[in-house]
């Protein structure tokens, strides 16, 4: 048979599809997950808005979300420090409506015209491209160094929310103070929230790194499970409304971005619910050409006066057109309005004009938000900010960081210093910047993430690491009590395939080789003589166990299984009658309903940090 002729248009057509299902990719929150779902209002807020969306209660409204790292290339790795991108558009009757947040509550800088220099200095060194998704060197520091306003958003950064234990576990923020007007014409500020109905965790640092080589993609894959899986991530949508009147009501400007309303002197309003129910069917056409644009309102919501709001506003659609490579973006998709904008859609600034003296008070709430923190969240603040300082070569830079953090706090000051051997400066010393000293404001507990207990294990992953011969009467007990809870149990085994117990089996869904510690929530060793004796040759169950252990996750063994325990800093004193000491719920006896229900709970109460502290 003879070959047919080269057809060298059908090629060029071909190759043209295949080289145009690319864009350069964006200058910040290049990598990203986006996700489907609605949005339902619990209430009619048509007293505060007259935004149709919000005026009915029940009303559903469709909504797009991408969630993004800011720093890294689009292949870099999800648990790099970094503040994270939430992105919301509302496609409403009344056209598309972009809330382009955070999961941070402030912003580095009060002035967009800053705003390259900053991403210049976290983004990778111009002329070896290095390092990649990491703020740990001398540019970034040196920048952050000369701009005290950076200081609030610094603590939160270095703190436990920079290494979210999944998108569907972080909050969000709107970030700016925006305005909400009713049909009347009304005017009043609001902050806009996205509060986690699965509550909010975090992973350790020390999981972080071993979980970027373990599966870079650690957050969009769970995104992409769990809606998978039809456990649909929710959040419930909350305000902060403030009278115009009250515009200096408080010791900080509204208008500034660096600053936050503690929770406590302005309640959270939840009303109504954000519900990701649809993956994406197409990376390329909805994930990556999806444009948002913070200037993208409805009739009834607002922009200030803030003036990082109004550098954004001018600068995302210039960014979107180079991206898209056309000035139609808007018309993708992915991005047209699903009904005819309403024609008053430009939105207003307030008009507030002239911003007051507190814009220079850079320390004060900073230093509220650290002293908001447990002691174990506070220490890994100090911690992180030994790393981060340890890769700085220059000691000039250095120095002005530990002075800048004396403003904040001289004890976090001195404890950063120490790790670093490095004296520690006083806050006497004359500032280098104009500046209000930090004052002391009560502390808001709504900012520490251990405060915030009241959540269930749905969702959560549990590790039963077992090989053949386990107790299954033990194993069925407890998976029956975990899958109740909507945890996720999978079994961890020395190989893939059937495992055998009596005439019972258990699929592996990982083997040794394939599942880690850093990957799971918690973890469950039953008894069993044969199955026991068998973890014990694999070295990798030993770095399981010691690692749950070091990253403060709940363990749970039983009979045979808590001989395994001894590997742990000091052993684990076990007793026939089942207990919980700092998160090991074990018992040398069969498993029973009530030890189940002490491993959820152990599970639900979150990290145990009190290891942290013991010898
Ligand atoms: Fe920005 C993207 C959030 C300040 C310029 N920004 C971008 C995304 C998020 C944010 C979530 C990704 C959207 C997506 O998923 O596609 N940015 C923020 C927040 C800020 C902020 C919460 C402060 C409150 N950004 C900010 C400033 C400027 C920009 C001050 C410039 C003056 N941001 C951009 C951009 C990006 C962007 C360069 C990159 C690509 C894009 O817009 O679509 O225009």
């Amino acid at each position: 048979m003879s070959k047919a002729p080269f057809d060298a248009s059908a090629l060029h057509d071909k190759f043209d599809r295949f080289d145009h299902a690319r864009l350069p990719e964006r200058v910040v929150n290049a990598r990203g997950a986006g996700a489907h779902g609605y949005f339902q209002a619990y209430e009619s807020m048509a007293s505060l808005t007259r935004a149709d969306f919000l005026r009915e209660q029940g009303r559903r409204t469709p909504v797009f979300v991408r969630f993004s790292t800011v720093s890294g290339f689009r292949g870099s790795s999800d648990l790099a420090r970094d503040v994270r991108g939430f992105a919301v558009r509302f496609y409403t009757e009344e056209g598309n409506y972009d809330l382009v947040g955070n999961n941070m509550p402030v912003f580095f800088i009060q002035d967009a015209m800053t705003f390259p220099d900053l991403i210049q200095a976290a983004k990778p060194d111009v002329n070896n491209e290095m390092p990649q998704a990491a703020t740990a060197r001398d540019a970034y520091w040196e920048f952050i160094s000369r701009m005290p306003e950076s200081m609030h958003m610094i603590m939160w950064a270095m703190s436990d929310r920079a290494i979210p234990r999944s998108y569907r576990m972080m909050e969000g923020f709107g970030v700016h103070t925006f305005h909400l007007v009713n049909a009347a014409g009304e005017r009043r500020f609001v902050k806009f929230h996205w509060k986690p109905v699965l509550g909010l965790h975090a992973v350790t640092w020390d999981e972080a790194i071993k979980i970027s080589g373990n599966d870079p993609d650690f957050h969009r894959r769970d995104l992409f499970d769990a809606i998978e899986a039809g456990d649909f991530p929710e959040w419930e949508f909350g305000v902060q409304v403030v009278d115009e009147k009250d515009r200096h009501a408080f010791d900080f400007d509204l208008l500034d971005p660096t600053k936050l309303i503690p929770e406590e002197v302005v309640p959270v309003r939840r009303i109504g619910k954000l519900v990701l129910d649809r993956n994406p069917q197409n990376y390329f056409a909805e994930t990556e050409q999806v444009a948002f644009h913070p200037g993208r309102v409805v009739p009834g919501i607002d922009l200030s006066d803030d003036p990082l709001l109004q550098g954004r506003v001018e600068a995302y659609a210039r960014a979107q057109t180079l991206r898209l490579g056309r000035d139609d973006g808007h018309r993708l998709p992915i991005n047209r309005d699903r009904n005819p904008p309403s024609e008053h859609r430009r939105p207003r600034s307030d008009g507030h004009g002239a911003y007051s003296e507190t814009f220079l008070d850079h320390f004060t709430q900073a230093r509220m938000f650290l002293h908001s923190q447990s002691e174990a969240e506070y220490n890994h603040i100090c911690h992180a900010l030994e790393f981060e300082l340890g890769k700085v070569a220059a000691p000039a830079v250095r120095e002005r960081m530990l002075f800048m953090l004396a403003q904040v706090d001289e004890d976090m000051a001195a404890s950063v210093g120490r790790g670093l051997g490095m004296p520690v400066p006083r806050k006497g010393t004359a500032p280098p910047h104009r500046r209000i000293p930090a004052r002391d404001v009560p502390v808001s507990p709504a900012l520490s993430m251990v405060s915030d207990r009241k959540h269930g294990i749905a969702t959560r992953k549990v590790a039963v690491l077992l090989a053949d011969g386990y107790d299954r009467t033990d194993l069925a007990l407890l998976r029956e009590a975990l899958v109740a809870g909507g945890a996720w149990v999978k079994i961890v085994a020395p190989q893939l395939g059937a495992i055998l117990s009596h005439h019972d089996t258990v699929e592996a869904d990982f083997s040794f080789r394939t599942g880690d510690s850093v990957l799971f929530d918690a973890i469950y060793i039953p008894g069993g003589r044969k199955s026991v004796d068998a973890l014990k040759r694999h070295v990798e169950v030993d770095d399981f166990i010691r690692d749950s252990w070091r990253h403060c996750k709940a363990i749970a063994a039983s009979g045979a299984g808590v001989e395994l325990l001894a590997a742990l800093p000091g052993g684990m004193s076990v007793a026939a009658k089942w207990r919980t000491v700092h998160g090991v719920v074990a018992t040398t006896g069969k498993a029973s309903e009530a030890m189940a229900a002490g491993f959820v709970q152990a599970i639900a109460s979150g990290r145990h940090w009190i290891r942290e502290t013991l010898a």
